[in-house]
């Protein structure tokens, strides 16, 4: 059984209220953070381990040490809740089910940075979770854990939620930024990072949901504490949004000492695949880490187990860091195409670049026609080496890592499935009777 620290009180009816939040022990860690100096609350979260759960994994007590103080400018707390990777939706269910977990990290996080203002940047579609938000805001307010002089500390705080309008890139943390801003969510170039120069050029964290909920407690019990669960560099619990071929989707919390096999197949989680399939791979991040096969997912290239950790989901000869990703966890069973599921990630990126970068704004349109052109059968084998020198050429040549997230799952297919692409180009009236082609519609209109 996983330790549970984000979603243990996920099933209380009510729990979405602050009074009942409050009486499972809600706020109690916002009471003792502001006993705290705020360096001595950064120090917590150093030694609890915690990595940044949005995607990129990075220590979070060093993002936050890592962000500027000039004297009379302001700082900011910006929450990425623009969550948008295809196959995630676990900060959606915290939001949606405890938001309050999430108002508290931000009181406790906001007085560690020395922020007065702190923002919720919210996905558009997520059309309903704003007024939960601002309700449980409301709440917090009401109780004086919000405003003017909180608790009578002489410490002052608002948050603010900002719908986005639907763009994937705006989950980049400095297009967000742009967002907020009121302009178009074109991604800066980095350097300068945000926690020098982000919101309106005032030293800017950007954390994700999960990460700011996680502060919660880390405070409670400590970080020492919190650094005990899990292994190595992956501590504590992370939330998975497992979906695809399992007999059981939802969002799990898990302690990151599980193996791949027994997230898959365990009735804890996963529950196994339908109607007796095989596992055929998995998307172990989110769409923007490479897609895995069976072999490698359940094993590493030295026989170990795999496990659902940042450090296991990274080796495997992959160019990327960790597959950990954002936590969207898809799997596909025997059935699946893989030529066909790898065209419909290059549409979904081809359609979300910004058009900033010749690499992507070109690149990405150019692989799905060649992805499309192979699925309907229309493909030639001199078309894998472009699709693999494409994307070749687009990894690390763009201004934001969403060029690096288009090629991924590109390479990767071709890599380990390099088989099944070849087959579409030899077998192109097979392939049209086992797809039924002929009704096929184009998702780019
Ligand atoms: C100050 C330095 N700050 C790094 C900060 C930086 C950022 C964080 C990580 O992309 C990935 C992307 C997606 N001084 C710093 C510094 N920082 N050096 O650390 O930075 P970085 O560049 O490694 O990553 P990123 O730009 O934040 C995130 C991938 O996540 N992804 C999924 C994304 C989608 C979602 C979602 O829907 N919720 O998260 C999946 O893999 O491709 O590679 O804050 O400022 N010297
Ligand atoms: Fe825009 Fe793509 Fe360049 Fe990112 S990589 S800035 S999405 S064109």
């Amino acid at each position: 059984m996983s330790k549970k620290l984000l979603l243990k009180d996920a099933h209380i009816e009510g729990i979405r209220h602050y009074d009942v939040y409050r009486k499972q022990g809600g706020y109690d860690a916002v009471e003792k953070a502001l006993a705290m100096t705020p360096d001595a609350i950064v120090e917590e979260v150093k030694t609890s381990g915690l990595r940044g759960r949005g995607g990129a994994g990075f220590p979070t007590g060093m993002k936050w040490s890592f962000l500027a103080k000039p004297e009379g400018i302001p700082r900011y707390l910006v929450v990425n809740a623009d969550e948008s990777e295809p196959g995630t939706f676990k900060d959606r269910y915290l939001m949606e089910f405890i938001p309050h977990l999430l108002i508290e990290g931000m009181i406790i996080s906001s007085f560690a940075l020395g922020a007065n203002t702190a923002y919720i940047y919210i996905r558009g579609e997520y059309a309903w979770i704003p007024e939960i938000l601002e309700q449980a805001i409301d709440e917090a307010k009401a109780a004086g854990f919000l405003g003017k002089n909180i608790l009578g500390k002489g410490y002052d705080l608002e948050i603010y939620v900002q719908r986005g309008a639907g763009a994937y890139i705006c989950g980049e943390e400095t297009a967000l930024l742009e967002s907020l801003e009121g302009k178009r969510g074109n991604p800066r170039l980095k350097p300068p990072f945000p926690a020098v120069k982000g919101l309106w050029e005032s030293p800017t964290v950007v954390n994700n949901v999960e990460t700011i909920a996680a502060v919660v407690p880390i405070i409670n019990i400590t970080g020492a504490e919190y650094a005990k669960i899990g292994v190595g560099r992956s501590t504590g619990t992370k939330l998975i949004s497992a979906c695809g071929n399992i007999n059981k989707p939802g969002v799990y919390e898990i302690d990151m000492t599980i193996t791949v096999e027994e997230f898959i197949y365990s009735e804890e989680y996963c529950g196994g695949i339908p109607n007796g399939k095989k596992l055929k791979a998995c998307i172990p991040g989110g769409s923007s880490v490479p897609i895995v096969p069976a072999n490698l997912l359940l094993k590493t290239i030295n026989g170990e187990p795999r496990y659902m950790n940042y450090e296991s989901l990274a080796d495997g000869g992959f160019a990327t860091g960790t597959m950990m990703g954002s936590g969207g966890f898809i799997v596909l069973d025997e059935d699946q195409c893989i030529v066909k599921h790898t065209m419909s990630l290059a549409h979904f990126y081809a359609h979300e670049s910004c058009g900033q970068c010749t690499p992507c704004r070109e690149g990405t349109p150019w692989m799905y026609k060649i992805l499309k052109n192979i699925e309907t059968g229309k493909g030639t084998m001199a078309d894998i080496d472009l699709l693999w020198d494409i994307q070749r050429k687009i990894e690390g040549n763009t201004i934001c890592p969403l060029g690096d997230a288009a090629a991924w799952p590109v390479a990767a297919a071709i890599r380990h499935f390099r088989d099944e692409f070849e087959w579409h180009i030899d077998n192109p009236e097979a392939l049209t009777r086992n797809y039924g082609l002929a009704g096929y519609a184009d998702p780019i209109p």
